[in-house]
């Protein structure tokens, strides 16, 4: 039976001043992600994004060019959605909070508070940065300059007649609706964050400003305006066609998923929204789901915190680097992003890292399976994909990386579906390394037939898996195996059943991952000062210096996040005379599948330190200081504790 709910899915709705980059498009892409995936399993999905408009500084930049701000503001909305459908961006509704629409719902929600006594009028007097668009408490500001440490503009002292929400009255009901509804806000532990910020007493929240002529006018007092914040949050009413309750409102409401960076989680959305809607009596919405950062060298990346970086440019200089389609450019950079970025934890952003695991997980990986199979196809078979057994360890490894991948994606561990994805594609690797096809066209013709096949469907199988996270590229591998694309089914009728892709003429096109060369040195606007590498500064070593140190093999048995660092483990090896806890900086590269059970050389004999609070007994070795890092492992197998020299 269909379900009569749909699932309703929002991003934040980001301000016009920036065109995407990595930061708000990571947040778009995880909503694409979570919106694809659940189409794919059958369901009615409403995805929104959208635009907050009524900021003091768009209209100031409108002025600064003579344009009205909603002329000013269309153009910039047009750049949102242009940039969102090369990303491959599938929103059902893109809302501007200068449509007439959401005005109406905003006015309504004012008149609805007022009716409930929850609104007040006083004076407020601040420190008010234009930029932010925020009141800064006295106690916050001694200095004149805002404390948002991305801002750091002259703020300035405004004092007004305004409206206030008691939202000091919510603290308790609020705190009420975490403990009963656990889902409400995650991961886990920004909830906590939460609850002590509510816990440490909220106060009234100023819900208007003089009016400048741009924005929501406020109910019953033309001289004021709704205040932006305040009004940006009810876009996800907005969306519902409320305040009218008979239409998509039914449907819709309450809404799934609000997805949102952590720094609008504690003050806007888990705390003001929901008691906004408790003021108005609307279901709260049932998860808001924070995700972390994208760094630039550990600051934020925004853009007055720098390293802002424009999704378009970086498809461009994927495109500079080597002949990709353009559409497979920009899946490199939503691959990139669900796969690095553990959801909730911060990240750094690197353009090695991301040409690193372009080249490493989709040209080898990926691009391997194909390359080894298609080329064999076309030339020992026609082109066609032959009949043949469907390999039950193939048929149960890609199962396994279904079931897994679609439980990931509930829990937003969108890296650990990936890395489920990914086993099954190492698997099928594995597969072929052992089975060598290519020998078996020679020697055993039907083995032949039944390993291509095998390796056919469970690209198939994969790329329909792969469809939410890399929509373009996972279409291009089905129509390179000769398949109609365009019209699948859901994940149930695409991966159910026996083998579909026998008797298919494949159409073997130019590679789609392409190895990236990369460049030794980024461009000369983009070049950082040059560091003497720390090797270079090395005075010589004799050799009775090499001979104090002492490297062993080890087996890594354990790989564990170090807390509150985002690229340390805390490894457990075994160097066969004991078992040695040793911090490594690799965790942003391997997740942790990948290293237990690897040998690893260590340096065995090194004074033990503490790294975060952590013992470390030894180091592993590894080259590359920045990312992407590769370990130093053997190439043939020797027994745990065998010195190396
Ligand atoms: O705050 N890392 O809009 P905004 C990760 N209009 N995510 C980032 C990021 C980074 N470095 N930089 C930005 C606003 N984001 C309000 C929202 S909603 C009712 C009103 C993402 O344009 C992240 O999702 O400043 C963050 O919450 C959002 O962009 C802020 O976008």
């Amino acid at each position: 039976m269909s379900d009569p709910k749909a699932y309703y899915i929002t991003t934040p709705i980001y301000y016009i001043n920036a065109l995407p980059h990595i930061g708000n498009a990571y947040t778009t892409i995880v909503a694409d992600t979570l919106a694809r995936f659940n189409r794919a399993r059958g369901r009615e999905v409403v995805f929104a994004t959208g635009t907050d408009e009524h900021a003091e500084k768009v209209l100031q930049a409108a002025e600064a060019q003579g344009l009205e701000p909603k002329v000013f503001a269309d153009g910039l909305a047009d750049g949102f959605r242009e940039a969102w459908a090369r990303l491959g961006i599938t929103y059902d509704d893109f809302i501007r909070t200068s449509e007439e629409r959401h005005h109406r719902a905003t006015r309504e929600v004012v008149r609805r508070m007022m009716d409930s006594g929850d609104i007040y009028k006083g004076d407020y007097e601040g420190w008010y940065c234009v930029s932010c668009a925020t009141f800064f408490p006295d106690t916050d500001s001694d200095s004149p300059n805002c404390p948002n440490e991305e801002c750091g503009k002259p703020l300035e002292r405004r004092k007004q007649p305004s409206y206030f929400f008691r939202l000091s009255a919510y603290g308790d009901r609020l705190l009420a609706h975490f403990e009963e509804n656990p889902e409400f806000v995650v991961p886990e532990f920004r909830k906590n964050e939460v609850v002590s910020f509510i816990e440490s007493g909220l106060h009234d929240c100023c819900i208007s400003r003089s009016s400048n002529g741009w924005g929501v006018p406020f109910p019953g007092d033309e001289e004021q305006q709704v205040y932006v914040w305040f009004d940006a949050l009810i876009n996800y009413l907005t969306v519902t066609g409320w305040p009218d309750e008979d239409g998509d409102y039914q449907r819709l409401w309450p809404c799934d998923v609000h997805l949102v960076g952590k720094d609008i989680l504690t003050r806007f959305h888990a705390t003001l929204w929901p008691a906004m809607l408790m003021s108005i009596g609307v279901p709260l919405p049932k998860t808001v789901a924070a995700h972390g950062f994208w760094l630039n060298k550990d600051r934020k990346i925004s853009k007055s915190g720098g390293g802002l970086v424009s999704v378009d440019q970086l498809a461009e200089e994927m495109g500079e680097m080597v002949e990709v389609d353009r559409d497979v450019a920009y899946d490199a950079v939503r691959y990139f992003a669900l796969r690095e970025m553990t959801f909730g934890q911060d990240a750094e952003f690197s353009r090695e890292a991301l040409w690193g695991r372009f080249n490493a997980d989709l040209a080898n990986d990926l691009g391997n399976v194909l390359n080894r199979s298609l080329p064999l196809i076309e030339r020992s078979f026609e082109g066609v994909i032959p009949e043949g057994s469907y390999d039950p360890d193939i048929d149960a490894s890609v199962k396994r990386a279904a079931k897994l991948s679609e439980e990931r994606v509930d829990d937003f561990d969108f890296r650990g579906a990936l890395d489920a994805i990914w086993e099954s594609i190492g698997n099928l690797n594995k597969y072929l390394d052992t089975k060598a096809p290519w020998n078996l066209v020679r020697d055993d013709e039907a083995a032949a037939k039944d390993c291509l096949l095998t390796t056919c469907e469970a690209i198939r199988r994969l790329s329909i898996l792969l469809t939410p996270f890399i929509p373009h590229a996972a279409m291009e591998v089905r129509s390179q195996l000769g398949l109609a694309v365009g019209t699948e089914g859901t994940f149930e009728e695409e991966l159910s059943g026996g083998p579909r892709v026998a008797g298919t003429k494949i159409a073997r096109g130019k590679p789609i991952f392409p190895r990236i060369k990369i460049p030794k040195s980024k461009p000369a606007e983009e070049a950082e000062p040059v560091e003497k590498s720390v090797a270079d500064e090395k005075p010589k070593a004799s050799f009775d210096d090499f001979m104090k140190l002492e490297f062993r093999v080890g087996t890594c048995l354990s790989a564990e996040p170090v807390e509150g660092a985002d690229k340390l483990y805390r490894l457990k090896v075994d160097i066969g005379t004991e078992e040695r806890q040793v911090v490594a900086g690799v965790a942003h590269v391997f997740p942790p599948d990948e290293l237990v059970g690897k040998k690893l050389v260590i340096v065995a004999n090194l004074e033990p330190a503490k790294i975060r609070g952590v013992e470390s007994q030894g180091m592993i070795l590894a080259a590359g200081e920045k990312d992407p890092v590769a370990l130093v492992t053997l190439d043939r197998d020797v027994e745990n504790g065998e010195r190396v020299r």
